[in-house]
């Protein structure tokens, strides 16, 4: 008789989660899109933030979405299908041309379209340097996503550059600023593309998306 395995703890599941990506297409404007049927979430922050780093290591892939030390590396809308019920879109970065204020508010034109027109979006991850969180460009970004009421997972990336205070302290601060909005749909984690940190509370909180909107 073939002996049962015990099944595993709760603890060990949560472990162990991951999602399965692979890249769909790239798109150069607004109409190459793919179509709309699948829900999105999209990858948006500052150039060199850390947006294509952070998809890769959600879904355990090194060189899924492309990353660089040049920023400016993510120029196109980058597709990928994967298994949570939703794409994931990497988005180029905000901030790369040495852009005005009001450059700032439209930043490029592609990624406007994308944002504000695109039907199927559900969700943005805010990726944003934990050093330097909270900046005009994060702030838009929260209002924006309020307006739109669509989920947001804020990732305070880099963390690994940061001391265990200065973690506590940016949380905080972080903390503090979404709480004012008022919002349950919006999370924020201190996160580590580079080491992993916050990786499964990340993935944990995207799976669960899509029976969030259903509720
Ligand atoms: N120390 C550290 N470096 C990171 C981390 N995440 C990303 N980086 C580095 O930051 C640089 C930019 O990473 P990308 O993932 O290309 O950033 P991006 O936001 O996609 O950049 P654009 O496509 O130019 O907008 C690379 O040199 C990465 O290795 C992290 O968690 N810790
Ligand atoms: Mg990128």
């Amino acid at each position: 008789m073939s002996r049962q395995r015990a099944p595993r703890s709760t603890k060990e599941h949560e472990n162990n989660l991951s999602i399965e990506a692979e890249f769909l297409q790239s798109a150069g404007s607004f109409k190459d899109c793919p179509t709309d049927e699948v829900p999105e979430i999209a990858f948006v922050g500052r150039s060199n933030a850390g947006k294509s780093s952070t998809l890769n290591r959600l879904v355990g892939r090194r060189a899924l979405a492309r990353v660089s030390k040049t920023p400016g590396r993510t120029q196109l809308l980058n597709f990928f299908n994967c298994d949570i019920g939703a794409r994931l879109v990497d988005l180029p970065g905000y901030g790369y041309a040495k852009a005005s204020r009001k450059q700032q508010v439209v930043w490029n034109t592609l990624v406007d379209q994308y944002l504000n027109k695109r039907t199927n979006l559900i969700a943005i991850v805010l990726v944003t340097d934990a050093r330097h969180a909270l900046q005009p460009f994060d702030l838009d970004m929260l209002r924006w996503v309020e307006d739109r009421n669509l989920f947001l997972l804020l990732l305070l990336n880099k963390a690994d550059k940061l001391k265990q205070q200065e973690k506590a302290e940016v949380k905080k601060r972080v903390d503090a600023a979404t709480a004012s909005l008022g919002s349950d749909r919006i999370s924020t984690l201190l996160f580590s593309a580079e080491r992993g940190t916050g990786a499964q509370s990340a993935i944990a909180i995207l799976q669960n998306l899509k029976k969030r909107l259903l509720q």
